[in-house]
């Protein structure tokens, strides 16, 4: 590894911790490394300000002037809520800044990169650009399509259940698998579920068990919000958001009711009796998110599916089986040949307890 890959995977490590905290901007992290060492860290701080470069910058104090600074994504030159981080980077006095790729927000979009080379800092780009290229892969979706990262989560028995026919879920999987579920929950901005699931488990979809966290949004996608007031989910709106994507179908007084419980109602399109995918989705990215954690249920997961909306995977699978009159993890999808279903690439296989997890990639 060369010494700018080096510094720059320490500088995505930092970045990561602003996942699922710093939407709607991107989770940038930023190393300011001179003569070999580290003086400055910063990474996106939560609601997506400070930017990571102002915080990396604060930290080194004077000690930035003729460092490199290493940072996950060119640093913004817009006049925002805060100063252009190209700015700061110029009067700090860095000499040299290693950034993967170019920021896909228009009001960036190079002009970072020109502002510094115009200040004479040298620039290099490319550095472990497809590590970069991932884990702003959400950011970039919301900015170039308008929507978010969507992660589908299916936690089931061998033969892909989540449920004996009866409706007994609790549990499939071990507590290694459900802990590793809430750590995924708290890397998204927000979790998303379909009424059904909404009905039948009665969630929380909250994380717990990692300590003090920023709780995601809870989302729950129902045409005609059929889910009781009495629900964990409505009775703890005004701790956790809770935002409810329906279609024009959806009673007034259920509406009201749910906004005086303290959620947010995004009126979406229907087609053929659902909600639209691609709509449901574009309502989430104008809202800012980048990145959603879909846990079913089966119909939301099949409908996200086959429209082809689905960029990652994540199974886990236990040791059991529940057979062919238990509940598939995943409703019909309509296809007829193999030609048809959408497929994943496997990027990683994890023994949690004794099941496994397992994540794919579109
Ligand atoms: C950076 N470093 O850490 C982040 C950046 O609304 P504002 O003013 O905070 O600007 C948001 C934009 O800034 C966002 O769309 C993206 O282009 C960039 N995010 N830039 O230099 C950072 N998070
Ligand atoms: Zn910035």
């Amino acid at each position: 590894m060369t010494d700018d890959a080096r510094h720059m995977a320490h500088a995505l490590r930092l970045g990561r911790r602003g996942m699922g905290k710093c939407w709607p901007n991107p989770a940038v992290g930023c190393v300011l490394v001179r003569e070999g060492r580290v003086v400055g860290r910063g990474w996106t701080q939560p609601g997506g300000r400070p930017h990571a470069e102002a915080m990396a910058l604060g930290d080194a104090g004077p000690l930035a002037k003729g460092a490199t600074a290493y940072v996950t994504l060119e640093p913004c030159s817009h006049h925002g809520k805060t100063p252009p981080c190209a700015s700061a980077l110029i009067a700090a006095g860095v000499a040299r800044v290693v950034a993967p790729l170019a920021d896909s927000d228009p009001r960036v979009a190079g002009a970072g990169f020109e502002m510094l080379r115009r200040a004479g800092i040298e620039v290099t780009t490319g550095v472990m650009a497809a590590e970069a290229a991932h884990d702003h892969a959400g950011f970039f979706l919301k900015t170039e399509q308008g929507r978010p990262w969507v992660t589908l989560k299916l936690a089931s028995s061998f033969d892909g259940r989540i449920a004996t026919a009866t409706g007994e879920s609790r549990w499939i999987t071990g507590p290694e698998a459900r802990r590793t579920v809430h750590w995924l929950r708290a890397s998204h901005d927000a979790v998303m579920v379909g009424a059904g699931t909404a009905r039948s488990d009665d969630p929380d979809l909250t994380v717990r068990g990692w300590g003090e966290v920023q709780q995601p949004v809870r989302v729950i996608a129902s045409r005609l919000i059929d889910v009781p007031l009495m629900s964990r989910l409505a009775s703890t709106a005004r701790e956790v958001p809770v935002w409810i994507v329906h279609g024009s179908e959806a009673a007034t007084e259920t509406r009201r009711a749910w906004n005086s419980c303290g959620a947010t109602l995004l009126q979406s399109r229907v087609a053929a009796g659902r909600l639209e995918p691609n709509a449901l989705l574009s309502a989430l990215g104008a809202k800012g998110l980048t990145r959603v954690f879909c846990e079913g249920g089966g119909q939301l997961a099949a409908s996200l599916l086959a429209a082809d909306m689905v960029d990652e995977l994540v199974g886990f699978t236990a040791g059991m089986a529940l057979g062919a009159e238990g509940r598939p993890g995943i409703g019909a999808m309509g296809v007829d040949t193999l030609a048809e279903a959408p497929r994943f690439r496997l990027v990683e296989t994890r023994v949690l307890g004794n099941d496994v997890m397992h994540r794919w990639l579109r």
